[in-house]
């Protein structure tokens, strides 16, 4: 019988790369997460532009973008994955390989579904420039993120991924971890973001981040302008405080919130069924 649809072989390829010593933490989780984030994140509500279908991040338009930095390295830790299966699409693997991180690193189970074509539509092509910029404030975050359709307590449930990973001098600039554990999922951003000092620090290469400075510690905590403003807005912070306090309503929020991003811009009918990946005119194949 062919393995073509058996997504539970492509989850089983994607949980065995996770574990990587040598990288990071010593898990690629993370910029998985952050992969399949910003191959959605893309997304217009009102052009119904953007969004994971058609796995742009391929091409130069929208890989090149300075705001994908640093996500060539988990497109190519799951080249393999594509090369064991290669009848899964890439929009499909990446969206998937984020919701396995995420599971796999204690978080909850999210709702994906599969369908995803990487068929390019120029029509739906996203301009660079969509994506969230760290270094900005209030109005920023709620305009990006309205855009996609979501609203203040989902954009705070999504901003909790930032438990995940660190940010890298050579990618965006700043520089750090957000929490002490980034390869485990909980709800320690928004506890930290609560209850710990921070106090904003120029780094050498001119970029402005928060920290929160520990003279027992090797290495301080971070926060990007972004994440201190969920704490200067009172549609933001009463999410952030609510997410401090109950991490099982961290979990169901950001659960749907994230089953949401992953389907931004794709249509399926009762079924499930993806109506808008075939038959799409102009496009081309990878
Ligand atoms: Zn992030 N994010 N993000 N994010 N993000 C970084 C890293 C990670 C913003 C942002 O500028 C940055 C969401 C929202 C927003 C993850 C997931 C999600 C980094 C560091 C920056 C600068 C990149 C680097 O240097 O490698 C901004 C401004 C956001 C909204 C306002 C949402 C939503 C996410 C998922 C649901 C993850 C997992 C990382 C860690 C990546 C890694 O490589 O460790």
């Amino acid at each position: 019988m062919s393995e073509r649809g058996n997504y539970e072989a492509i989850r089983k390829s994607i949980l065995e790369l996770l574990d990587q010593p040598e990288y990071d933490d010593g898990s690629v989780g993370p910029v998985l997460v952050r992969l399949a984030w910003h191959s959605a994140g893309t997304y217009d509500a009102e052009t119904d532009t953007g969004g994971s279908n058609g796995a742009g991040m391929r091409y130069e338009a929208e890989g090149g973008d300075p705001a994908n930095a640093g996500l060539q390295h988990a497109r190519v830790f799951l080249e393999p994955v594509k090369a064991a299966h290669p009848w899964v699409t890439y929009s499909d693997l990446w969206t998937l390989a984020g919701c396995v991180a995420i599971e796999a690193m204690g978080g909850p189970k999210i709702n994906w579904l599969p369908g995803r074509t990487d068929f390019v539509d120029d029509s739906k092509l996203p301009p660079r420039g969509r994506l969230p910029d760290g270094a900005k404030g209030v109005d920023h975050v709620r305009n990006v993120f309205t855009r996609m359709g979501f609203n203040d307590q989902e954009i705070v449930a999504l901003s909790g991924a930032h438990n995940l990973g660190r940010c890298h001098t050579d990618r965006s600039g700043f520089e750090g971890k957000w929490v002490h554990s980034p390869t485990r999922f909980s709800n320690q951003y928004f506890r930290l973001l609560t209850r710990l000092e921070w106090k904003p620090k120029k780094l050498n290469n001119g970029v402005l981040q928060f920290v929160h400075v520990d003279e027992d510690l090797d290495e301080g905590l971070m926060m990007l302008p972004t994440d201190m403003a969920l704490l200067s807005d009172p549609g933001f912070k009463e999410w952030v405080l609510l997410y401090a306090d109950d991490k099982a309503a961290f979990y169901a929020d950001f659960a749907n919130a994230f089953a949401k991003l992953m389907e931004l811009g794709i249509q399926r009918d009762a079924q499930g069924k993806v109506v808008n990946s075939d038959n799409l005119k102009g496009g081309y194949h990878s």
